[in-house]
């Protein structure tokens, strides 16, 4: 499927997967609509694209968890831009590594209103139009996480799963609709992830890398580009990538 002109929206487009994404679909055409809290890496991240593609793009500064912000930037979005055609629903983050039983309350509330509500009310405005309009392709990005537990993911990995689960569920809302829904499940993928997650001590961020190849942000960006091009009538329903380095969430090799 021809991707140009359409009109596609990234949440957390400021980092990792998510900017990626931006880079990978603004040589398809697409028109970027590019959301995150760090309005600043947004504004460059633009800048790029306008000057290496001519990419249109709008910017916002917007934090996915604030349903009543969330309400009243995509009223203010000119009528140009509401009609998207692409929602990649990616803003997400996991805080923490500690048991259940010893975990920080605030962290569990970032994550579950991060990762599952602020996809929830993104995909809540933007369907509407698409099944209106008959034609769109939301894209969630869950994880690996979300189809197994690991010690101390917990919270992150139920969000996740959340999420997998959601995308099952909407498939079957849309049905007899053409618009498209896929799941996205990567593997460990080197970004600010870890980072984020360590609440940024960076050297225990960059041992969860250590001695192995992952993914890279651009890895993941391909393969959501590769399921938006497929013909119409085909859905990638789901999609799980890992490094070959990782066979599931628990076991990775590592080379030191
Ligand atoms: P990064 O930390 O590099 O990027 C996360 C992005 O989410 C940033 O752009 C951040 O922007 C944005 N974000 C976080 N909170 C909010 C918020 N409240 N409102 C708006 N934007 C927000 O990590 P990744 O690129 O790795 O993560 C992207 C997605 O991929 C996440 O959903 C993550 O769970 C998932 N994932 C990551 C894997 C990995 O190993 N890295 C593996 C599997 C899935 P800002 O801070 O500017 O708001
Ligand atoms: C991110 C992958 O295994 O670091 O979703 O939780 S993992």
């Amino acid at each position: 499927m021809d991707l140009a002109g359409q009109t596609g929206l990234i949440t957390g487009a400021s980092s990792g997967i998510g900017l990626e994404c931006a880079r990978v679909l603004a040589p398809l055409g697409v028109r970027l609509i590019l959301v995150a809290r760090r309005w600043e890496r947004l504004k460059t991240l633009a800048q790029e694209l306008q000057a290496q593609y001519g990419t249109p793009c709008w910017v916002s500064q917007l934090d996915v968890r604030d349903w009543q912000a969330v309400q009243e930037w995509f009223a203010q979005l000119p009528p140009a831009w509401q009609a998207i055609d692409v929602l990649i629903n990616n803003a997400g983050l996991s805080r923490g590594l500690e048991p259940l039983y010893a975990g920080a309350v605030d962290d569990w509330e970032e994550m579950i209103d991060t990762n599952l509500k602020g996809l929830l009310y993104m995909t809540r405005l933007v369907l509407p139009g698409m099944v209106a309009r008959g034609r769109g392709h939301v894209v969630n990005i869950a994880s690996i996480a979300g189809i197994d537990a690991y010690p101390g993911g917990n919270v992150y990995c139920a969000t996740k799963a959340a999420v997998r689960m959601l995308g099952d569920a909407l498939k079957h809302d849309l049905l007899g609709t053409p618009v498209r829904v896929t799941t996205i499940n990567p593997g460990l993928v080197e970004t600010e992830f870890s980072e984020v997650r360590f609440h940024g001590d960076r050297e225990r961020a960059k041992r969860v890398y250590q001695g192995l190849t992952p993914l890279t942000g651009r890895d993941v960006a391909e393969t959501v580009a590769f399921c938006l091009t497929r013909p119409p009538h085909v859905n990638i329903q789901e999609l799980t990538l890992l490094p070959v380095d990782q066979a599931n969430v628990l076991r990775v090799h590592r080379r030191e």
